[in-house]
């Protein structure tokens, strides 16, 4: 069994004011999320904050408490520091703009200081009770710097993070003063987690923005350190909704309410009382409902608010704002018998939680932003309640919400159009039984299958499979006759090459970087020796058959596309995707570049588009191309393509096409024994990802890569292919040469 310690601002237990008041288990979405854990797989244990400043001749009374009798490890946190890190640099710098919230973004040197401090001392707290092979996962943008702290202390601990908030566009996190260090903390991790696929674009986005890291499309390499990224959008404990269900205690309360409300509608919010949550907006929505609509004296709209953050300027400011708006809206619209908002500023208990959702007709959740948001998913799982009388409510969901890219049968609205908003309340409140029971029933099925413990392991899994701390490539020279053994020693071997920066320098027009006399030379060696040689390039069929054409090799173009066996004329697919409908606007947005960028060039293929800048001024030019990337980034956030930023260039290519799938193929194929591959640029990392035994992989040049090892540059690695064609063949390697593709002549 694996121990996670799972690191979060807040344990799962509360302390009371004094040490010797009773610990309770606290409730909350996270604690609930992680109950549903896989108990057979993973132990967990608990680190944290316990929620209040304790004594210092307290402090280990009360740890020896939590360790033992909760699995618990406390960190306790001065008055100050809970200041400066807590209400300070967490809540009132980073909430706001995880929120796309810039206005409210207050920022303190001294904040600052107290957030990398307690940050350390969580990271101190961890190390001290943490083996090597224990897994941390941290979550939460209280931490972010966590993941770094650990891996530079303990390389060896595999370190996952999660992030519970949305992370904004880049546009948005690069007004944060101390944006650089947050997002190198988190490229710490092994595995980073979001709750939906914009969110982890718009990471990868400020990655390159902010640091110039590339990334593919679920992984960024910083340093020699991989960090996976992986969306995981979080469910609810239904386990837990399912035998509150069932209690008796639960039904009395339901009762209680029905009689009370016995003649109305209920239209449920709940939340807590925060800006991001849109509770204003929603109170202009409501008031536009009840000013014009017949069914307003029939409906009663619940509104639970709960504390929030009373510390923190803005979230006084909030409340007083909508006690005041709840009381206007009120005074105007209530009768002798009846008000129509009936607002708690406090939290209830589960099991009320439990029978309100229940009896809801209509929940209304429209944050401006939020995460995922639980509280409309934990709606849909109290719906049916009463199977035999199945009556469900509606879902009206914010846009906004991470939730809203799963709950798709929900009523989706723009939370800041208070209109469709009221519009929408006066659907759901007359919409037909049999509408409703259709859009439930898909909703329940999801949050009912995609609950916590689906959450939990999911992400623990792909943390463990997360691949080990990247190597850096060994320097050739010193390996050079390790690999040439190996080549000799095999019964079928076979290079794979890339062309451009591999076998030929680049040239300021790529048309220009043709084979020389030096290559040709190397090349006729090649074709006389008894290896399979395959030339792998995102080089366009035309190109390599003209210049390459007449050797005995298998040309492979288009970055995996298209290939040529040795001795025929006809060219075939290795990819029978035809999807390639972001074309045209990827052409049309590398037009518009084009413009602003002299001297840049646009290449068509079939399968990708290249926009070439390595004849414009080369540092304006980065710069657009850094804008370019970003800008495509956002654009083709759902389409099947991968972005990259490689040598001068930038190139959108269909995901159904690499490399590495053609090596695949190949090696398949004719079953070799031995291989190398050896590129200099990212799209030969895809290569160098082969899972195979028979791999040698090579890198060519500077620069961070998954291969085994590195040669300086072009010209050496062309002494290495001139010795390796002077090999003598294995004895059995001639017995198998008719099996090979037939080679002509030099
Ligand atoms: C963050 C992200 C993301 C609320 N009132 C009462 C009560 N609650 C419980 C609900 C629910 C939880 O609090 C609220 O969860 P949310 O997801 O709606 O929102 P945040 O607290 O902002 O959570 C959010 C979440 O992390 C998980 O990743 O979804 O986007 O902002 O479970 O039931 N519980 C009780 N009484 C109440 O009055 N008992």
């Amino acid at each position: 069994m694996k121990k996670v310690i799972n690191v979060a601002n807040r344990l799962p237990v509360t302390l009371g004011s004094t040490a010797s008041s009773p610990i309770r288990k606290s409730s909350g979405g996270l604690v609930a999320a992680l109950e549903g854990v896989n108990n057979d797989e993973f132990q967990l244990q608990s680190l944290g904050w316990p929620g209040v400043v304790v004594d210092e001749q307290n402090q280990q009374a009360i740890s020896s408490t939590l360790k033992n009798d909760y699995d618990c490890i406390p960190v306790f946190l001065s008055e100050d520091e809970v200041d400066g890190y807590y209400h300070g640099l967490s809540n009132s710098s980073l909430w706001p703009l995880l929120h796309y919230n810039r206005v409210y973004m207050r920022y303190s040197e001294a904040d600052w200081q107290a957030y990398v401090a307690v940050n350390q001392k969580f990271a101190n707290a961890v190390l001290a009770s943490a083996q090597d092979d224990d897994i941390v996962w941290v979550h939460d943008y209280h931490l972010m710097l966590l993941p770094e702290m650990l891996r530079k202390a303990r390389p060896a601990l595999k370190v996952g993070f999660f992030l519970h908030t949305p992370f904004p566009s880049s546009e948005i996190i690069r007004c944060h003063p101390r944006r650089t260090e947050l997002i190198r903390g988190l490229l710490g991790a092994d595995l980073i987690g979001f709750h939906t696929s914009s969110y982890l674009r718009h990471f990868r986005s400020s990655a390159l923005q902010l640091l110039g890291l590339e990334s593919e499309m679920t992984t960024i390499t910083s340093g020699n350190h991989v960090s996976s990224l992986g969306v995981f959008p979080i469910g609810i404990n239904s386990g837990s909704f399912e035998q509150e269900l069932k209690r008796p205690e639960f039904f009395d309360t339901l009762v209680e309410y029905q009689n009370n409300w016995a003649d109305k509608k209920i239209v449920l919010s709940v939340e807590r009382l925060d800006y991001s949550k849109g509770l204003l907006r929603r109170l202009e929505a409501i008031e536009t409902f009840l000013a014009n609509s017949e069914q307003a004296k029939d409906v009663v709209f619940v509104f639970i608010g709960v504390p929030t953050r009373g510390e923190v300027k803005e979230y006084q400011e909030l409340r007083e704002k909508i006690e005041g708006e709840v009381g206007r809206i009120n005074g105007l619209y209530a009768s002798v018998q009846h008000s129509p908002i009936h607002f708690i500023h406090q939290s209830i208990p589960f099991t009320a939680l439990c029978a309100l959702y229940s009896i809801a007709d209509v929940a209304l959740v429209t944050p401006l932003v939020d995460g995922m948001n639980l509280v409309a998913k934990e709606f849909i799982a109290c719906q049916g309640y009463h199977p035999e009388s199945y009556d469900p409510g509606v879902l009206i969901l914010s846009e906004f919400a991470g939730a809203a890219q799963e709950l798709l049968n929900a009523i989706i609205v723009n939370p800041y159009d208070k209109l469709e908003v009221a519009n929408s309340l006066e659907k759901a409140l007359t919409m037909p039984l049999a509408e409703r029971q259709e859009r439930m029933n898909y909703m329940t099925a999801r949050v009912m299958q995609f609950d916590s413990s689906h959450w939990a392991d999911g992400f623990l899994m792909q943390l463990i499979s997360h691949r080990e701390k990247l190597p850096q490539p060994q320097n050739m020279l010193a390996n050079e006759s390790i690999i040439l053994q190996a080549l000799q020693q095999a019964k079928r071997p076979a290079l794979f090459l890339d062309y451009d920066g591999t076998l030929r320098d680049f040239e300021d027009k790529p048309e220009d970087a043709t084979p020389d006399l030096h290559l040709k030379g190397i090349f006729t060696q090649l074709a006389n020796s008894a290896i399979d040689i395959f030339i792998i390039s995102g080089r366009p069929a035309s190109f390599l058959e003209q210049w390459l054409g007449d050797y005995p090799f298998t040309l492979i173009a288009e970055h995996g596309n298209r290939y040529r066996l040795p001795g025929e004329s006809d060219w075939q697919s290795l990819n029978n995707n035809t999807d390639h409908n972001w074309k045209n606007p990827v052409v049309d947005i590398f037009r518009l570049y084009e413009g602003s960028t002299p001297g840049c060039t646009i290449e068509e293929k079939q399968t990708s588009v290249v926009w070439h800048y390595r004849q414009c001024e080369p540092v304006y030019a980065k710069w657009k191309a850094n804008q370019l990337v970003h800008d495509l980034y956002d654009m083709l956030g759902n389409s099947p393509v991968e972005i990259h930023h490689g040598k001068r260039i930038v190139e959108v290519s269909s995901i159904h096409i690499n490399k590495g799938r053609a090596v695949e193929h190949f090696i398949n194929q004719h079953n070799y024994d031995r291989i190398i591959c050896a590129g200099d640029d990212q799209t030969d990392e895809t290569m160098f990802r082969v899972e195979s035994d028979a791999l040698i992989s090579i890198k060519i040049g500077e620069g961070d890569s998954l291969a085994q090892h590195r040669i300086a540059g072009v010209i050496p690695f062309l002494n290495l292919l001139q010795n390796i064609s002077n090999l003598t063949p294995h004895p059995d390697q001639e017995q198998e040469q008719d099996q090979l593709p037939q080679k002509l002549a030099g």
